[in-house]
C-alpha cells in the first residue's frame, strides 16, 4: 500500500518496542504531523523503557483493545506475525497494518538495494556497503542485521542497502528497489510459517517493485513467478551471467565472459561465500557501482563476527565461532568441504524453531566427529549420530572437550538452532562461546 497522505492519520499505534519500535518512534515524532503516538508490547517486560520519549503512551503485556480499535495506523514489529488474530481483526476493520521497512519506502528518496535468503544475508549486505564505499558510492547498510532501517534516513548516502528477513517482507508491499536479491531457500522458522512454502512467498516479496532481481541458478525457489522482472542468475556450477569458471586450474569470479577475480584472492572461506560475492558484484552492478576501485575491499574482506570465526588457534587445536549459523543449512555450509587432520568436536543445539535436523545426520557420519548438544532442542539432536553427548550448556561442554583435545582437533560451535532458550542473541551466544574458548584452550 501507498499511504495517500499522512493528514489523514492522527492516532499511529506501534506495535513491539525494542530496536525497531524505538525507530518507528523517533521516526513518527519528527514528522511534521503532530502524531499521537501509542507503543503496545505483549511482554511484561519489553526491552527499551526507559528509551521511550516523555509523551509516548505505553501498554505492555496484552492488547488494549480500545488503542487498536481507534487507531488510523498501526506498525507492526517483525517479531510479530501478520497472522496474529489481534492484527488480523485491525486489518478487516480497514486499519493499515505495516512494518517499517514499509514507512521506509514511502519517505526513502535515494536509491535502495536488498538482500533476502535464508543464510548469507548479512554477509552480503555488510560486503556490499564495503565495496560500495571503497568504489567511491556513499552507501548505509541496515534493516534485519541490526540497524533499523528508518535510523538510516538521517545518514547522508547516495545509495541504502538492506538485509531484510521473511518477517519485514510481510509488512512490506510498496518498497522499490533498483535490484533485489534472493541468495537462497532452506528451512527455517518452521515455527512461525504454516510450511516452507509460505516462508518462500513471504520473501519472494522482495520483488514485488525491483527493477531486477538477483536469483540463484542453484536453488529455482528463489526465482518469482512474475514474469516482467529482469532476472539476474548468479551460480556456482551454471554459466549464468555472474558464476565462477575455472580457467588454466584456478577459479575466477565471472561477469558473463569476463572473469573479474580469482576466487582464491578472497579472504573468506568456503564456497558459499563465493556465492556471497558473485551477488555483491551483480547486485552492485546493477545500481550502477563500478566495483573497479573497490575490488582490493572485496579481497581483504574477513567476514563478519560469529561467522566460522577463528577465535583461538593454541596448541594446533583451532576454536571456530559460528554462532550465526541459526539453522541446519548455514551449519551444513560450515561443514561442507571442511578436512581436518584430527577430530571435529561440533556443539550444536538451543531453540530450533521446529526444524527438522535430520539433514545433518549423513555429512556427520561422514566426518570423524564428536557430538556435542545442548540446550533445549538439544536432545533432538542426540539420535544423529551414535557417540553424541547431551550437556545442560556452553561452559559444561568446553570443559569436558577442553581435556580431551589434540593437535590438528578443531572445537566449532555451529549451532544449527537459534540462541533464545540460554542467550539473549547469536551474539551473545558466541561471545560466551569465545571467551570460554579462551579460557579453555
Ligand atoms: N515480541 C513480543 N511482543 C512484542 C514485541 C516483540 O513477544 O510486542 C517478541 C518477538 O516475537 C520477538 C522478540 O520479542 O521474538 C524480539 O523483538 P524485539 O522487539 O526485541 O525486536 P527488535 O529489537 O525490534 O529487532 C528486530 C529484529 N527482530 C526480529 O525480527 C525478531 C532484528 O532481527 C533486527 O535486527 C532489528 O529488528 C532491526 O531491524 C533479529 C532476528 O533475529 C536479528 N531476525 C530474524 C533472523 O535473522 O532470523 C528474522
Ligand atoms: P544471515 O544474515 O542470512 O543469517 P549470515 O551472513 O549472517 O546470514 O550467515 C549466517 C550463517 O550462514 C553463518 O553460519 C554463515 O557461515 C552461513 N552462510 C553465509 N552465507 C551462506 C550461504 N550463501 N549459504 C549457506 N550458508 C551461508
Amino acid at each position: 500500500m501507498i499511504l495517500e497522505s499522512w493528514q489523514n492519520i492522527k492516532q499511529v499505534v506501534v506495535i513491539g518496542l525494542g530496536m525497531t519500535g524505538l525507530s518507528v518512534v523517533r521516526y513518527l515524532s519528527s514528522l511534521p504531523y503532530n502524531l499521537a503516538i501509542k507503543v503496545v508490547d505483549t511482554r511484561e517486560h519489553p526491552p527499551g523503557v526507559e528509551s521511550l520519549p516523555q509523551g509516548v503512551e505505553l501498554s505492555c503485556g496484552g492488547w488494549p483493545y480500545d488503542w487498536m480499535k481507534n487507531a488510523d495506523l498501526i506498525v507492526v514489529n517483525p517479531g510479530i506475525a501478520l497472522s496474529t488474530p489481534e492484527l488480523q481483526q485491525a486489518v478487516q476493520n480497514g486499519i493499515p497494518v505495516v512494518g517499517d521497512i514499509e514507512l521506509f519506502a514511502w519517505h526513502v528518496d535515494k536509491p535502495v538495494i536488498a538482500i533476502t535468503g535464508s543464510n548469507g544475508k548479512s554477509t552480503v549486505t555488510d560486503l556490499a556497503g564495503v565495496v560500495s564505499n571503497a568504489s567511491g558510492v556513499k552507501a548505509v547498510i541496515g534493516g534485519n542485521i541490526g540497524v533499523p532501517a528508518l535510523d538510516l534516513l538521517k545518514q547522508d548516502a547516495d545509495l541504502y542497502i538492506l538485509e531484510l528477513s521473511s518477517f519485514q517482507l510481510e509488512t512490506t508491499s510498496s518498497l522499490c528497489l533498483m535490484a533485489a536479491a534472493f541468495l537462497n531457500l532452506s528451512e527455517d522458522h518452521m515455527d512461525r510459517y504454516l510450511d516452507i512454502e509460505a516462508y518462500r512467498q513471504a520473501k519472494l516479496r522482495i520483488f514485488a517493485h525491483a527493477q531486477s532481481g538477483i536469483v540463484n541458478a542453484d536453488d529455482l525457489a528463489t526465482y518469482p513467478e512474475q514474469q516482467d522482472l529482469r532476472l539476474i542468475e548468479f551460480s556456482l556450477d551454471k554459466h549464468t551471467e555472474f558464476h565462477v569458471a575455472s580457467i588454466d586450474g584456478r577459479e575466477f569470479l565471472c561477469h558473463r565472459d569476463a572473469p573479474i577475480l580469482a576466487a582464491d584472492e578472497l579472504n573468506l572461506v568456503g564456497r558459499h561465500n563465493m556465492a556471497n560475492a558473485l551477488v555483491v558484484l551483480a547486485l552492485l552492478n546493477e545500481a550502477g557501482v563500478d566495483v573497479a576501485a573497490g575490488l582490493d575491499a572485496l579481497k581483504a574482506y574477513k567476514g563478519l563476527a560469529h561467522r566460522c570465526q577463528i577465535v583461538s588457534d593454541r596448541q594446533g587445536v583451532k576454536w571456530v565461532n559460528d554462532s550465526k549459523a541459526t539453522n541446519v543449512a548455514s551449519t551444513l555450509a560450515a561443514l561442507s568441504g571442511l578436512s581436518l587432520p584430527g577430530k571435529l568436536y561440533l556443539l550444536v543445539g538451543g531453540d530450533g524453531k521446529g526444524a527438522d535436523f535430520s539433514e545433518l545426520g549423513p555429512v556427520l557420519q561422514a566426518l570423524n566427529v564428536q557430538l556435542c548438544c545442548f540446550g533445549q532442542d538439544g536432545p533432538r539432536l542426540l539420535p544423529l549420530t551414535k557417540d553424541s553427548k547431551y550437556f545442560e550448556t556452553l561452559e559444561e561442554i568446553v570443559q569436558w572437550v577442553s581435556t580431551r583435545v589434540e593437535s590438528g582437533d578443531m572445537v566449532m560451535l555451529s549451532p544449527a538452532c537459534a540462541s533464545f532458550d540460554q542467550f539473549d542473541n547469536f551474539m551473545a551466544r558466541g561471545e560466551a562461546f569465545a571467551a570460554l574458548a579462551r579460557q579453555y584452550s
